[in-house]
């Protein structure tokens, strides 16, 4: 399940990855006449709760992000082999379409059942990117398949121009590898701005990833904490301007499967040295703006509301 705003009115809806059943996106409408929040169960009018030709799917993982930097958030699926990924992108009518055969992941993932997933800011180019852990349910399926494997590699999709390309192969070691790979979690545990990745496998011992890309490459590291609104801030708007480049994202909650991450924001500055701005804008009841100007790069800093 991810928590995230699909419709851009500043409020927190849900979306829930089910397996062998229609998915659900649950929309948050507000408080009634009693004061008592209202939600629209909207997945099928929205085409998020079945695959293209109509099929339930075996959803696991689920994530939320603007891949390709429209302003509205899409979401993510990670299905079962044969089934490929669901990639769906918001038309912003609280509709979507799936657009994983366009991105390059249906071919990737067709094979593949997954279970772990994030989008992240890989290499602090200020444009999101997608990170998925793979690996069959069936431990004896080696033993009946000619395609499937019980073990499956990692995938790593790197944002261009709101396109996602598969970049797997060039990643690093860790991606000629197979794993039996389930829970995937994101966080920078050496706090130098690199976000890093640690995925639980079935059976195994788990695999911890120390990100060595963007190198040259400046970042911010943001730790929000509300006082009106919720502690973590989850809902709040972070827009910055570095370089000349103006980039958002919307702190969204949950995501990945049986799996919590670091609750830090790292804001990709590319080839910039500093943050000309930031603005925070946070979530309900205060929805207030706060902007902060000319900060320094490559250090964590909190901004309380
Ligand atoms: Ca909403
Ligand atoms: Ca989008
Ligand atoms: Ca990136
Ligand atoms: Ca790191």
């Amino acid at each position: 399940m991810v928590a995230t705003d699909i419709n851009n009115d500043g409020r927190m809806d849900l979306f829930v990855a089910n397996d062998t059943v229609q998915n659900f996106l649950f929309v948050n409408r507000g408080p009634d006449a009693r004061g008592k929040t209202k939600w629209d169960e909207i997945a099928l009018a929205a085409e998020v709760g079945f695959s293209e030709d109509g099929r339930p799917r075996s959803g696991m993982g689920v994530d939320a992000a603007d891949f390709d930097g429209d302003g509205r958030q899409d979401l993510f699926v990670a299905n079962v082999d044969q089934e490929m990924f669901s990639l769906y992108k918001n038309a912003g009518d609280e509709t979507f379409r799936d657009v994983a055969f366009q991105n390059g992941v249906a071919q990737a993932t067709r094979l593949l059942s997954g279970w772990g997933l994030k989008f992240f800011d890989y290499d602090n180019d200020g444009l999101v990117d997608l990170f998925l852990a793979n690996g069959h349910p069936d431990d004896m399926i080696d033993n009946y398949s000619q395609q499937v494997r019980y073990r499956e590699p990692l995938l790593l999709f790197h944002q261009e121009n709101g396109h996602l390309r598969n970049v797997s192969a060039g990643a690093g070691p860790a991606f000629s590898k197979m794993f039996p790979a389930r829970g995937l979690a994101v966080g920078d545990f050496e706090n130098n701005g690199r976000i890093g990745v640690i995925i639980g496998n079935n059976g195994g011992a788990p695999v911890l990833l120390r990100n060595r890309a963007g190198q040259g490459n400046h970042w911010l590291g943001l730790k929000l904490v509300g006082t009106k609104c919720n502690r973590d801030a989850i809902g709040a708007g972070i827009t910055w301007s570095a370089g000349g480049v103006r980039h958002s994202r919307l702190k969204n909650n949950g995501g990945s499967y049986l799996s919590s991450h670091d609750p830090r924001e790292v804001l990709g500055l590319g080839a910039a040295a500093k943050v000309d701005w930031l603005e925070i804008h946070w979530p309900q009841p205060s929805g207030r703006v706060q902007r902060l100007t000319d900060l320094p790069a490559d250090r964590y800093i909190t901004v309380t509301e």
